[in-house]
């Protein structure tokens, strides 16, 4: 392609391109049966997570530089993400419409509708704890997109430790491709219009609400396996595949009955 290398762009020109990569808003169009069964929730609610990864697959490989990272960095960072990057974009629609979580839009679901899924409302509220907080925080579509992308290009940074010469750079060129992302992330906070000591803190208290994401996600992925062991939802092959990542090495979740 003709386009410039990441480091070469300005921090205007990266948020472009991440804003041009957003995907596509996805409908359901099933008959929402109301009542729910907690089968039938499980089943709407990873259906959708399942369509909304192939989206994401095709998102990260319009990060600029995403796809000069070796496949095997692309595949584990994508693994390690998945599910904090939809609930980041869960978020993020249902940021103006206070008590609910607009999974697209013909699924929204509001806190007084009752419970069915075991385990699940824990969660809920986590997120819409976590979409309060960036309503507060007035969240704009520049630093969202940007964030999304933190949370791709950071997701294995600790985990990971290159052996060989060829992981060592693609190691490095995570690193410089998330220094891009954060140059942009400023550069958008920089355009709001605060002091320069009320940008430091915002770019602090935006950066910090990630910890809560990923503690969510980790939450969800308990949840999902567990789900998933009682046979409660049949988890389609990506999805599983996104699971069994997750949970290889990882602590099972503690069984029940
Ligand atoms: C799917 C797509 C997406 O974009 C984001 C998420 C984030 C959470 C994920 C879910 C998903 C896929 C399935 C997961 C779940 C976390 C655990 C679960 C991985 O295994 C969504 C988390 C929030 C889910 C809230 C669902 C509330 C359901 C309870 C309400 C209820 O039971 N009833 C009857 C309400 C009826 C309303 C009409």
């Amino acid at each position: 392609a003709n386009h410039a290398h990441h480091s070469s762009m300005s921090p205007e020109e990266f948020i472009s391109r991440i804003m041009e990569a957003e995907p596509p808003d996805i409908y359901l169009m099933e008959d929402m049966k109301k009542p729910f069964t907690q089968a039938s929730m499980m089943m709407s609610l990873t259906n959708l997570a399942d369509k909304e990864l192939v989206l994401m697959i095709s998102w990260a490989k319009k990060i600029p530089g995403f796809v000069e990272l070796s496949l095997a960095d692309q595949i584990h960072l994508l693994k390690c993400c998945w599910l904090e990057i939809l609930m980041l974009g869960l978020i993020w629609r249902s940021v103006d419409h206070p008590g609910k979580l607009i999974f697209s839009p013909d699924f929204k679901l509001n806190r007084e509708e009752g419970q069915c899924v075991e385990g699940i409302m824990e969660i809920f509220d986590m997120l819409l704890a976590a979409t309060s907080r960036f309503r507060e925080l007035k969240l704009q579509r520049e630093e969202y997109v940007c964030l999304k992308a933190m949370i791709l290009l950071n997701s294995n940074l600790c985990t990971s430790s290159p052996q060989t010469a060829e992981e060592l750079e693609s190691r490095n060129k995570l690193l410089r491709l998330l220094d891009s992302v954060i140059d942009a992330l400023v550069w958008a906070i920089s355009k709001l219009g605060l002091s320069t000591q009320q940008q430091t803190l915002r770019l602090g208290h935006l950066t910090m609400l990630l910890s809560h994401i990923r503690h969510v996600s980790n939450k969800g992925m308990d949840h999902l396996s567990t789900m998933k062991r009682k046979n409660v939802v049949l988890v389609y092959d990506l999805l599983l595949e996104m699971l069994d990542a997750n949970m290889a090495g990882g602590s099972q979740p503690a069984s029940s009955p």
